[in-house]
């Protein structure tokens, strides 16, 4: 056993409360060298005559400690060069110390990892004393119910829509900018089709019938270009998309129906006619705004008549280069007063149901810290999204943030799926790793995606295959957490990124003879699936062996048993005796015969009830 690989962090995703009484504890070994891992865990100050004290070990030497118990840990996944081994455990006070026995593979090495040393286990003698070992033991030292990470229940079970308002459905005509384009013109950066806040309330049947239960808006707020994402006025909703009245009503009618509206929060900088930065602007270091603002030096104007702005050279921090959003600071009273009074004021007077959080991880943790105790003051299930795409594991521990767009699973399935730049082993590693990755709870809120407004859609990464678009769909359907579609993916519209062409935010397809009917479908039946097979999103699952190919992969979870074929042609697919028999195809909702040897026609998932 490599002891180098071993590894375990207390308070971390490697040893968490998952809910009032409940532990998580996780620990890494090197991949395939460790056949059992028992957990060794108990009360710390449980003894045999109650001595507590004495020795800098633990304890006091003339007792012994009678808190330890036994728990064998399940192999939670695999990635790349380690296996990851979990177990819960409800302490009975609360409180815990822990250490963990590894078995290799051949039954001859035992080994004792605990927080300072890793000990060898010759004899029944040598684990007794190894294992009495107070001072080595790990410490979870109080249960603390206020630090649990507790997220919103509703989330487990709902499925988003994502719309880009400027691009959904024009239900206002009279409302739109005056330089509108036609519906379904070419989108670049800079124009305008219409879209707005109406069109959503008058195709909500569209988005009921489709199955969903909560809608993701990118911003709404009074802003100037057609993303919003450059922030005017954070209490007014922009007026080509209908004013605060539209929200107002798209929130009484979604609710109705049992729909639950995110917002976008763009917290990080403000657009370039932000009224508080029009004063910076204007009065440079007299602006009573001046600090709400990260400034390297005044005046803060840019030239717009000078032929060469240096972007990495600006008076000012932005988000990215661009110089229309500058950067605000979170850090300063003021600044951070009047953003988290805009937080609450959407939940209190328009009851919004959740924030998502952009550009998430350039913001300091303290203003989310205080952002989440706000928010969650007067709404305790509203759901706070962080827009991260790499590793959020220190923005979802139970202070921030509840969950983060998924990121991660969505380049997963499109390596696998999409661009086949991956193995069906490598594809299943990484599914584990961006689980292991963090609490369970979080996991079970996660917001997965497979496209959104900032990458290219679905089905132009899949180069048109409709056929691997609804694999992609079906894996982002198997995971924990809510699934989203990105508006018109259900039916087929592609789209990317080609110079100053936004491919990926053209208007939503309404002609029904142009809409793909049949991916629409299965969407829908996926949606409903999951609202009528509930092991479908179980966290726990099984990666069966069933066969070594590239392109297959099967693999339980509860009562279904899911099998995919990645490849282009027919594959044989070997199941374990106790799989076999006829069951119902879910998906077709069909009667099946599965054998020891079952044969998957190519690009084809299917989800069997067992
Ligand atoms: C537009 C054009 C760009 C052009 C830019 C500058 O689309 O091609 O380069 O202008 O002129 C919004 C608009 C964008 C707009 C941008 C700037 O939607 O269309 O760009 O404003 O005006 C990182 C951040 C992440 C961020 C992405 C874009 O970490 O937070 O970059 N996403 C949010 C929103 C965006 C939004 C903004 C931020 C700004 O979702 O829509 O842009 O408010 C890797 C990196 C990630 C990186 C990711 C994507 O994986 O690791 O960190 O995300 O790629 O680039």
């Amino acid at each position: 056993i490599t002891k180098s690989a071993l590894h375990h962090i207390p308070k971390s995703q490697m040893a968490y409360a998952y809910d009032k009484d409940t532990l998580h504890i996780r620990m890494r070994s090197a991949i395939g060298e460790v056949k059992k891992v028992t957990l060794w865990i108990g009360d710390p100050y449980k003894w045999e005559d109650g001595g507590l004290g004495g020795n800098l070990e633990g304890g006091n030497v003339n007792s012994i400690w009678t808190g330890g118990e036994r728990h064998e840990m399940i192999l939670e996944g695999q990635i790349e060069l380690f296996d990851c081994w979990f177990c819960e455990f409800t302490p009975p006070h609360k409180r815990a110390r822990y250490g963990f026995i590894l078995e290799d593979m051949t039954g001859n090495e035992r080994l004792f990892f605990g927080e300072k040393h890793i000990e060898v286990i010759k004899n029944s003698t040598d684990e007794t004393k190894v294992l009495m070992n107070l001072g080595n033991l790990f410490c979870f030292p109080f249960l603390n119910q206020i630090d649990v990470l507790t997220v919103p229940n509703w989330v487990k079970t709902t499925v988003w829509y994502q719309i880009f308002p400027e691009r959904f459905a024009n239900g206002r005509p009279n409302i739109s900018p005056k330089n509108v384009e036609p519906w379904g013109s070419t989108p670049t950066g800079s124009n305008f089709m219409g879209g707005d806040i109406f069109g959503i309330i008058d195709n909500l049947d569209y988005l009921i019938d489709l199955g969903i239960t909560g809608i993701y808006l990118c911003p709404i707020f009074t802003a100037s270009a057609n993303h919003k994402y450059d922030t005017i006025d954070y209490y007014n909703i922009d007026p080509h998309f209908g004013g605060n009245e539209a929200l107002k009503l798209l929130v009484e009618k979604a609710h109705k129906h049992g729909i639950k509206i995110m917002l976008d929060a763009v917290f990080n900088h403000s657009g370039a006619n932000f009224p508080k930065w029009l004063d910076v602007v204007k009065n440079g270091e007299q602006s009573i705004y001046k600090d709400w603002f990260w400034i390297n030096r005044f005046p803060v104007h840019l030239n717009d008549l000078e032929e060469e702005i240096d972007y990495w050279n600006l008076p000012y921090e932005t988000f990215s280069n661009v110089a229309n959003m500058p950067k605000l600071n979170t850090e300063n009273p003021e600044c951070k007063a009047f953003l988290l009074d805009v937080a609450t004021y959407w939940i209190k007077e328009f009851d919004i149901d959740g924030w998502r959080l952009d550009v998430a991880n350039e913001i300091d943790h303290q203003f989310w810290r205080d952002f989440r105790k706000c928010v969650k003051a007067i709404k305790p299930d509203c759901y706070i999204l962080g827009e991260i795409w790499h590793d959020g594991n220190p923005w979802v521990r139970g202070d921030q943030y509840d969950a983060l767009m998924n990121y991660p699973l969505a380049t997963a399935i499109n390596a696998f799926i999409s661009h086949r730049t991956i193995t069906a082993k490598q594809f299943m590693q990484d599914l584990d790793q961006a689980r292991i990755n963090y609490p369970r709870q979080a996991n079970e809120v996660m917001f997965n995606l497979l496209d959104s407004h900032d990458t290219d859609r679905l089905l132009s990464l899949c180069n048109g295959n409709k056929h691997s678009a609804k694999l992609a769909y079906l894996l982002l359907f198997l995971q924990p957490g809510s699934p989203c579609i990105y508006y018109g993916g259900e039916i087929g519209l592609d789209g990317k990124k080609q110079g100053s062409i936004e491919g990926a935010r053209k208007c939503m397809q309404w002609d029904i003879q142009k809409q793909g009917i049949d991916l629409k479908n299965y969407i829908k039946r996926l949606i409903e699936l999951r609202k009528i097979e509930p092991d479908l999103h179980l966290h726990e699952l099984t990666w069966l062996d069933i066969g070594n190919d590239d392109n297959c992969i099967g693999l339980q979870k509860g009562s279904t048993l899911i099998l995919i074929n990645n490849s282009l042609t027919d594959k044989i697919f070997h199941l374990s005796n106790h799989l076999t028999g006829q069951h119902q195809e879910l998906i077709t909702n069909k009667p099946y015969q599965l054998e020891s040897t079952t044969t998957i026609p190519g690009l084809c998932g299917c989800i069997f009830k067992i």
